[in-house]
């Protein structure tokens, strides 16, 4: 069950973009690209944690496909789809403990906290439209940004001690995090299921306002009552996909997304340039324009 998820089908994105943020740290501290086992231990970790909370969610949301394949709670049922994902989240906090650093120990485990209550979060809804937005982004943040956001952080502090380093990389984890998540919420609407690996307009059935809505409410506002009631009357999955589409709400989604990655590169341009700093400029192109 704890090996299902690892076969090479995932995007493998944020190991990637660790490895990456890694180099540029070496190559901008000691001119050295070489990646320590210990950053290519948290590269692990971190798809470790993402694998982990993966297997969680979709017990959560009662998911039963992910990847193009049925979910491990699906084949083995919801106890057993829980206790995999404990698993793989203790395996990662074994690797965690033997690199040995209590700073890098502490930046990863606040990325546990932060996945629990950004789920937390998305349970409850605030009724106040001022505050819905806000709300949506902290979400955001929890649920995505802090585990590339922290993991970026970790293999900095490995790096080099250099604390203006160490905020550089995080607020380039940061800002592209924020910036996937966007799009991920946008994809839900403009990608097919074949794409995805996973049903389409899953977060309106599961009754969850994400950017597309939340912006598209602004011309629409009928959108609103139904997001009180997390589209939870018959035909309003169906209603408010139409507002949405009728709606500039997933191009002013993807426009805040490009926001966002406009950010992270200021910051990551405020490293040495290396082949890595510019695969990390160029990475956001890749979170922007992705299909899957
Ligand atoms: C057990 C650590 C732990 C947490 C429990 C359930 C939960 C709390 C958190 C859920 C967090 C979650 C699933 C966030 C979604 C993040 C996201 C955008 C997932 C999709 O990532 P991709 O597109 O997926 O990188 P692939 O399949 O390519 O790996």
């Amino acid at each position: 069950m704890c090996e299902y998820y690892f076969d090479g089908k995932g995007k493998a994105f944020r190991p990637m973009l660790v490895v990456l943020m890694a180099r540029a740290c070496n190559s901008h501290y000691n001119n050295s690209r070489e990646v320590h086992p210990s950053q290519r231990s948290v590269a692990v970790i971190t798809e470790m944690i993402h694998t982990a909370s993966l297997v969680h969610d979709d017990v959560i949301d009662g998911s039963d496909s992910r990847r193009g394949k049925k979910t491990v709670n699906q084949i083995w049922g919801e106890r057993k789809a829980v206790l995999a994902g404990d698993f793989i989240l203790s395996a990662a906090s074994v690797a965690l403990a033997r690199i040995g650093n209590t700073t890098v120990i502490s930046v990863l485990s606040q990325v546990i906290e932060d996945l629990v209550r950004g789920e937390f979060l998305q349970l409850g809804s605030k009724e106040n439209e001022n505050e819905r937005f806000a709300h949506y982004l902290e979400k955001t943040f929890k649920k995505t940004a802090s585990l590339i956001a922290n993991s970026c952080k970790a293999v900095s502090i490995l790096a080099c001690p250099d604390p203006t380093v160490h905020e550089i990389a995080y607020l380039y984890g940061k800002n592209i995090g924020i910036a996937f998540q966007l799009i991920d919420d946008v994809l839900d609407f403009t990608s097919c299921a074949d794409q995805l690996g996973k049903p389409a307009a899953a977060d309106l059935r599961l009754g969850l306002a994400t950017g597309p809505v939340l912006f598209a409410c602004q011309q629409f506002p009928e959108l609103n009552a139904m997001i009180m009631r997390r589209f939870g009357l018959p035909g309003d999955v169906e209603r408010a996909w139409q507002y949405v589409t009728q709606s500039d709400g997933v191009g002013q989604t993807t426009y805040l997304a490009q926001r966002y990655c406009s950010e992270a590169i200021r910051e990551i341009s405020k490293l040495q340039p290396s082949p890595e700093r510019d695969a990390l400029i160029q990475l956001t192109e890749t979170v922007l324009t992705r299909d899957k």
